[in-house]
């Protein structure tokens, strides 16, 4: 039962289960589930009920590592699966994505570039706790039509404002579509800080893109 195995996938992520998220997420693609239905329904609720064990103090920073580590190992197996998924003749734009510097969390921000690049657009992913000049360096660099910045702490979403000034000061933002997305960050946010769009989730910044790119 494909919601059993789901239920199990996101308990292994909660407890940080490794081995049972990888096998969990081996035999739910097996039987045919979607990897974005894996992704949504299993890891997703997993990670988030560890971050909601976190903040309420049942759990600590090792469980949390631990969950992490765990979703991660099962998006290992993932990416290359929504990667085959996908096919696109044509290029639709040169993305630069990262986590803003501070901020060292990743899952969000690469699952977000695995998206991005199994749609069609060549990503160039700095990683994390990127620092302001790398985002502005790599746009140059890259001659990226797009920049996407992740933030997942409430101390780390000022940064995205301070790329996006930066890429003015350097006489560079004319040229360039800003993106962002992460827990905290919204419509709202992205407005006051000059940016060209929100997404909530991965899905939604496929579709994002993909406008911005073509506007
Ligand atoms: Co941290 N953490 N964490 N953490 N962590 C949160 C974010 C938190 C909400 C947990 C909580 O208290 N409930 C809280 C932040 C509170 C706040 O500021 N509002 C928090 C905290 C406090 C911290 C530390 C400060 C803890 C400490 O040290 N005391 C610390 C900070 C470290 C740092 O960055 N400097 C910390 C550390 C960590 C770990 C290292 C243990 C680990 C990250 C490991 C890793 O990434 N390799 C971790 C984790 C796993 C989480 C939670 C539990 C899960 C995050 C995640 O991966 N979600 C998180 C709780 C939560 O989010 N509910 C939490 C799954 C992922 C698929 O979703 O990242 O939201 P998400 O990405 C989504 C969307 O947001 C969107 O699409 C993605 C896919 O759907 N999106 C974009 C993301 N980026 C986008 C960019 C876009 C568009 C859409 O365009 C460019």
């Amino acid at each position: 039962m494909s919601h059993e195995q789901l239920a199990s996938i996101a308990t292994a992520v909660t407890t940080g289960d490794k081995a049972s998220a990888v096998a969990g997420t081996q035999q739910a693609l097996a039987a045919g589930i979607e990897p974005l239905t894996v992704i949504d329904e299993g890891l997703v609720p997993g990670i988030r009920e560890a971050g909601d064990r976190f903040q309420c103090g049942d759990y600590f920073l090792p469980n949390l590592i631990a969950s992490a580590r765990a979703m991660s190992a099962a998006m290992q197996l993932l990416e290359p699966e929504l990667h085959a998924r996908q096919q696109m003749a044509r290029r639709l734009g040169t993305v630069v994505i990262g986590t803003v510097k501070g901020d060292i969390h990743e899952i969000g921000k690469s699952l977000v570039a695995t998206m991005l690049a199994a749609n069609g657009f060549e990503v160039h992913d700095l990683g994390v706790d990127v620092p302001i000049e790398r985002f502005v360096s790599a746009v140059r660099e890259h001659q990226a039509n797009l920049v996407g910045m992740s933030a997942l702490l409430t101390t780390t979403m000022g940064v995205q404002r301070k790329v996006i000034e930066a890429l003015r000061a350097e006489g560079l933002r004319d040229g360039v579509k800003v993106m962002v997305g992460g827990a905290p960050v919204g419509e709202q946010w992205a407005a006051q800080i000059g940016a060209d769009g929100y997404a909530e989730d991965a899905v939604g910044a496929v579709e994002l893109a993909k406008r911005l790119a073509s506007g």
